[in-house]
Formats: C-alpha cells, sequence, structure tokens
C-alpha cells in the first residue's frame, strides 16, 4: 500500500448528526454531541469520520438541502465548534470529510433566490429554467417540461409563477438542480471545496454526483424519459445519470481543488453507476475520485419499480459484490458498504434481527464486509448492530422520501396504505436515522429534551453502554474486524476469489497475499450447514482467526449466522 493509498488501510465511520449526540437537549444531535463522543471513535479504531451535512439548511431533506456552503447550520454549532471537532478528530489520528452536495442546492440559497428573480439575471443561468411543454398552458398537470418524476414523488420540474418556468429538481422541489453546464457554478464550487480544505478537512463524499451532467439537446431541451405501467412519472435517468460531461467535470474538480494536496480521501456516491464507469471513475491515472458507492447490492432486492420488495437471493448478492471485486482488480479500488443514513438496517436486512440471531448475524455481516477488497464505511449504530424501527403508521415517519412516495402511491397509484406501509418498514430511510442509543436510559442518551425521531424501544438491550462492557459484544467484534484491516495486509491488499457462488447459505471467499490466505464462510441462514470446498481438511487444521460463536467448529459445518475466517501461511 502506498503512502498516497493509506485509505486502503482505514475504516470510515459515518455520523448523522441529527441523530447521533444532542449536547444541549433540543432532540437534534449537534457537533458538540460529536465532539463529546470521539473518544468512543478512537476507541473504536476507525481512521475516517464522515459528516452527513452540517450546513445552514431548511432541513426539507434533513440537511441534503444546503442554503448556505461555507457556513455551519445553527441546530447544530457553528464554525468555531467545527473547528474543535475538526481538531479533536485530528488529536486522535482520524481523518473528516464532508458531504457535498452539489447536484442540487437549496432554493433558499442566495444563488437561488437570484436565479429565480428575473429571466435577466446573472444567475439564471445556474440553474435549469425551461419553458411550459409548446402548446400547453404552463402550471397546468402535464405541462412540465420533460415527463421525469422527482426521486421523492411527483413531477422533477415545479412551475415557478415570477418568471412563468420551470426548474428542475430531481430530488424534492426545495432542491433545484445547479446547472454545471454554466462554468461559474463549477468555479464557485471549486471555490468552496478549497475553502473547507484550507480549512484542514481531509476530503469529501461527494452526493449523487453521478447526476450532475444531463443530456441536453442542441435547442437546450432535456428529452422525455421512459414510462413503466402503473408509475405516475416517467424515469429520467438516462439523461443524467452518469451523463456525457461527467468525467470531464470530475477530472476539472480534480485539477482545480485536489491537485498537489496529499492526504485526501474523494468518495463519489453513484447510483447506478456501472462497473466499467467505476473504472473509468477511480483509475488513479485520470485524476477523478478515490473510490465509488455503487448501489448494485443494495437494490438487489427490490423489482424494477424500486417500491417492489423482492425476496434476497444470496447468490444474486454474491454474483454482485464477485462482479465488483473482480472489476477492480486490476485497478481503480471499492468502497464497501451495508448501511448508510439512505438504507434499513443492515442485521434486519441482511441478518437476522430476533433476539436469537441478532448479534450473531450483526457480527457474521460486518466479518463478510470487511474482509472483501476494498475500504469499509460503518454507519452509526452498525456496530452496536442497531435494528430496523417497529413503524406502525405513516404518522411515524419522518423522511421526506417516505412521506412522497406514500402520497403519490395513495393518491395516483391506487395502493393501499397497508401495502406502502409494508415497503416503508422494511426500506424506509428513517430505520437508519433513529437516534443512536447510548445507554439504556429514557431516551437512550441520546437527549434529555425529546427526540426528533423516536429512540428504538430496543435501546434498553442494544446500546453503547452494555456493548462497550461485553467483550462478546457487536462493538468489540467491530474493534476486532477494524484492527486486523491495519495489522494483516492480506485484509487491505489481498487477492479476492468467491468460491460456492451456486450456494443459498454459505458467502464463503479466500484472499490471498504472498504466502499468506484466508479463507471466509459466513452464513447466512438459520439452519446448520456444511461447507463443501476444495481443501475443506486442510482448512479446517488452519488456524481459526474469527469465529463468532463459542466452541470449536466441526469440518467447516457452521451453525446459524455463524462466521468462520481461516488463516494459513
Ligand atoms: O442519495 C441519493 C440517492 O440515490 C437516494 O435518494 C436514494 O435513491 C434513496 O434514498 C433510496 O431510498 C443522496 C443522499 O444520500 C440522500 O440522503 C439524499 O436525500 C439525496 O442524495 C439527495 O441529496
Amino acid at each position: 500500500v502506498a503512502k498516497s493509498d493509506w485509505w486502503k488501510k482505514a475504516v470510515v465511520y459515518q455520523v448523522y448528526p441529527r441523530s447521533f449526540a444532542d449536547s444541549d437537549g433540543d432532540g437534534m444531535g449537534d457537533l458538540r454531541g460529536i465532539i463529546d463522543h470521539l473518544d468512543y471513535l478512537a476507541d473504536l479504531g476507525v481512521g475516517v469520520l464522515w459528516l452527513s451535512p452540517i450546513y445552514p439548511s431548511p432541513q426539507d431533506d434533513n440537511g441534503y438541502d444546503i442554503s448556505d456552503y461555507q457556513d455551519i447550520e445553527p441546530l447544530f454549532g457553528d464554525l468555531d465548534t467545527f473547528d474543535e471537532l475538526l481538531a479533536g478528530a485530528h488529536a486522535r489520528g482520524i481523518k473528516l470529510i464532508m458531504d457535498l452536495v452539489v447536484n442540487h442546492s437549496s432554493d433558499e440559497h442566495q444563488w437561488f433566490q437570484e436565479s429565480r428573480s428575473s429571466k435577466d439575471s446573472p444567475k439564471r443561468d445556474w440553474y435549469w429554467w425551461r419553458p411550459a411543454r409548446p402548446g400547453m398552458e404552463p402550471g397546468t398537470p402535464g405541462a412540465e417540461p420533460t415527463n421525469w418524476g422527482s426521486v421523492f414523488g411527483g413531477p422533477a420540474w415545479e412551475y415557478d409563477e415570477t418568471t412563468g418556468e420551470y426548474y428542475l429538481h430531481l430530488f424534492s422541489k426545495k432542491q433545484p438542480d445547479l446547472n454545471w453546464e454554466n462554468p461559474e457554478v463549477r468555479q464557485a464550487v471549486h471555490a468552496m471545496m478549497r475553502w473547507w480544505l484550507d480549512r484542514g478537512v481531509d476530503g469529501f463524499r461527494m452526493d449523487v454526483i453521478n447526476m450532475i451532467s444531463k443530456v441536453v439537446g442542441p435547442d437546450g431541451s432535456l428529452p422525455d424519459g421512459r414510462m413503466s405501467a402503473g408509475a405516475a412519472y416517467a424515469d429520467g435517468s438516462d439523461s443524467f445519470v452518469g451523463g456525457p460531461r461527467l468525467h470531464e467535470f470530475l477530472q476539472e474538480m480534480h485539477r482545480e481543488v485536489f491537485a498537489g494536496r496529499e492526504g485526501l480521501l474523494t468518495v463519489a456516491e453513484t447510483p447506478g453507476v456501472t462497473v466499467e464507469q467505476a473504472r473509468l471513475h477511480t483509475d488513479p491515472e485520470r485524476h477523478e475520485v478515490d473510490m465509488v458507492f455503487q448501489f448494485d447490492h443494495v437494490w438487489v432486492d427490490r423489482g424494477p419499480d424500486p417500491w417492489l420488495l423482492v425476496p434476497l437471493r444470496l447468490t444474486n448478492l454474491k454474483a454482485i459484490f464477485g462482479r465488483w471485486q473482480a472489476g477492480l482488480a486490476d485497478l481503480g479500488w471499492n468502497s464497501l458498504y451495508w448501511n448508510n443514513h439512505d438504507q434499513p438496517r443492515a442485521v434486519s436486512r441482511y441478518g437476522d434481527d430476533s433476539p436469537e440471531f441478532r448479534v450473531a448475524s450483526a457480527k457474521m455481516l460486518g466479518a463478510v464486509l470487511h474482509l472483501h477488497r476494498g475500504t469499509p464505511y460503518v454507519y452509526q449504530g452498525e456496530e452496536l448492530g442497531m435494528t430496523n424501527y417497529p413503524f406502525t403508521g405513516i404518522e411515524d415517519f419522518r423522511d421526506i422520501e417516505a412521506l412522497g412516495h406514500y402520497r403519490q402511491a395513495l393518491d395516483m397509484e391506487g395502493r393501499s396504505p397497508e401495502e406502502v406501509l409494508t415497503v416503508l418498514r422494511a426500506r424506509g430511510r428513517d430505520n437508519a436515522r433513529t437516534p443512536m442509543q447510548w445507554d439504556d436510559s429514557p431516551h437512550a442518551g441520546f437527549t434529555t429534551g425529546t427526540p426528533w425521531l423516536a429512540v428504538n424501544p430496543n435501546h434498553r438491550e442494544i446500546n453503547a453502554a452494555a456493548a462497550q462492557a461485553d467483550p462478546g459484544s457487536v462493538f468489540h467484534w467491530y474493534r476486532r474486524l477494524i484492527e486486523l484491516r491495519k495489522t494483516e495486509p492480506v485484509v487491505a491488499d489481498g487477492d479476492f476469489t468467491m468460491l460456492l457462488p451456486n450456494d443459498e447459505r454459505l458467502y464463503a471467499f479466500t484472499r490471498a497475499l504472498g504466502g499468506t490466505e484466508l479463507l471466509v464462510i459466513g452464513n447466512f441462514s438459520g439452519e446448520r450447514v456444511r461447507a463443501e470446498i476444495d481443501d475443506a481438511q486442510a482448512w479446517s487444521a488452519a488456524e481459526l482467526l474469527l469465529n463468532n460463536l463459542p466452541g470449536t467448529p466441526a469440518d467447516l459445518t457452521l451453525d446459524p449466522w455463524q462466521v468462520l475466517v481461516y488463516k494459513r501461511t
């Protein structure tokens, strides 16, 4: 591992600030709360802290709608507190990366306020303004410039009476898309990024960065998207995912912002990215980004309609990871994650969150993920085996995506509340956003006030204080995994080989570097299963590095949710 590739040995921890720790009792997490828990992160051993957005924001999408890129949201603190947090992290050997949300801003950003004020505004072209569809009355249903739906429900265009035109918003109408075709927009973003790096931050996680380049016709028009049966709006993604100028924009950003700076980490969030595109994005020679977040494995259990639940098949999951491991083996680099603030809790989704198997399956999932080749990301609470929340009705949800989808599904797609709630309980983003469970006190030690989103009632059993005190906890298991990456070169750098691709219960692979080999076998089922692999005899005599259950395993036979990791040299 070269010095510039320090992130190959690091584990990143994601904090969702509003749900991490509240220091002042307003029910909302804040920067002081993060400072108070830096020792916890150091104890876990993570090398990088990624903060979801902490900038001033109307909080329409919990901070992914930014109204000022160079300040701190007052709910969370101020720049002085931020500097203190950054210094505190650095003092513990932890780097800090910021969320960069520049596909869109808030509609309350000064830039958009100016842009919307008149067609002659110098900032008019900073966003995507278009007239109504030819021959249609502006502001009437169906008159939108294209038929695209927005990710959070409703059309992707909002009619603005001030000037009688529409603006594009791929997400909520309070998140207008910035027009990256305009060089002034790009320069403003670059200057802002340099300002944060000069302040000492160590890089960026770039929100939906593969949507910044749109397909524009010679006359400035954007094309209609494909309609599918039963859907209220079309999927326009062919016109903005991995668009024509994306590589050019990322290379320009690299030149203007990152070139000549050392020790940074850049990760592009890229829904829908292919392995081939990821190779281009992460080939070091091309100077774009260090790694991308691909989505194939978190889309493994959904249908062509993202809101359709499909049973998870382990063979599909392994085919996806196998393809990514092979595709980025010779160049580029993978990021590895089960969880983030947009996904349900891993143990509830890929494991078994019942009291009997929660700890075992959370540990199994952690080991399988962390022992792939790539940089692992841990989302707050994952290291405790936190679970999905027992939502009852729609009134329990706060997420704009859940609420928007619910309305559209009921009003326009003829679905029943129970049908939609079933999907939201399984997939809703608020599952990840319930407050961090620090202890067994009434609000889990998250706040002394009223939490903005309810604390999971299982915090009496599942919490950081209990986990830190128990050597057999998921927390201590994650500590071990993070430590292993630093001490066993084969974990960071070894070649990856998938085994048993057709097995629906076992996830097995080897890693190899020099003379050292690891065998990893995880049982993704509630049954006892024997691993039929070549060399089984020799492997069962090798050193057993990790085992999430007590006792000595017999001839590669795994109990429910067991994981075994063998090492031989
Ligand atoms: O997410 C992008 C994204 O693809 C999600 O909208 C995803 O499709 C959805 O959540 C799946 O349920 C990023 C951020 O991570 C997310 O929190 C923001 O809401 C979104 O961008 C807009 O900024």
